[in-house]
């Protein structure tokens, strides 16, 4: 069954989503003066891509079936925090630390929420740093804000969770368990991976 929008809150929401890819393109701007930073002033630079993507109407009204929530534009504006998403993919999990502070540090904006499956991963075995931030938007008459949701993670991080996102999508999310548990060791081989890269990066760094 197709979960939709009515015509009237569609209208409503096309507004709304006006106001998400602002705050998107507000947040891909300050990861780019990062980038230019990092490459030219510090000659390192941690972030190896960046992905950003507003959520379709279609995945915004599933979501808010999956939360038994009324297909409204008020639920959408209260109820959704990940409308405006962006991911940071990086070199080494000892990078993430650095660029949340980065983002700490920036004074027109607000950590609204922070989850941290990196310390701690998720049964699944997904692993990422989560961060809600709510971005000002200057409008021509009055400043709105709106939250971004900023995903952080490695290049390993990345290519198991893409992986276990198709997997989840095509079981419509009934991973049978042998599937899951090969997913977790993947998971786990994945994180020791990424600290042996990252040793070899230190050795490397010490030598030369
Ligand atoms: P999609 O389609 O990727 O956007 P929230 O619903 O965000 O308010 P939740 O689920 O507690 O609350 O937030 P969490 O745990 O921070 O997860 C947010 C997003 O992280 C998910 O969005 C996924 O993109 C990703 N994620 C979380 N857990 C997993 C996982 O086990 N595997 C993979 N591959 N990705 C995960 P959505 O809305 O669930 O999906």
């Amino acid at each position: 069954m197709a979960i939709l929008f009515s015509p009237k809150e569609f209208a409503k929401l096309k507004d709304t989503l006006i106001l998400y890819r602002c705050a998107l393109r507000n947040m891909v701007a300050r990861v780019d003066t990062l980038q230019d930073d990092f490459e030219n002033l510090q000659k390192y630079n941690p972030i190896e891509h960046v992905k950003s993507r507003i959520k379709t109407p279609e995945s915004i009204a599933r979501k808010l079936h999956r939360r038994n929530l009324a297909i409204t534009d008020n639920n959408v504006r209260k109820e959704l925090t990940d409308v405006a998403g962006l991911r940071c993919i990086c070199s080494y999990a000892r990078d993430i630390p650095h660029i949340v502070d980065i983002f700490r540090g920036q004074p027109d904006i607000e950590i609204l929420r922070e989850k941290d499956y990196i310390s701690t991963r998720k049964e699944s075995g997904y692993r990422s740093y989560h961060l809600i931030i709510n971005v000002p938007i200057y409008l021509t008459d009055t400043t709105k804000i709106i939250p971004v949701e900023v995903q952080i993670r490695t290049q390993a991080m990345d290519f198991w969770a893409t992986l276990e996102h198709k997997v989840r999508y095509k079981y419509k999310n009934e991973i049978p368990p042998h599937i899951s548990y090969m997913l977790v060791q993947c998971a786990d081989e994945i994180a020791k991976l990424d600290r042996r890269m990252y040793s070899i990066q230190e050795y490397v760094d010490t030598v030369y």
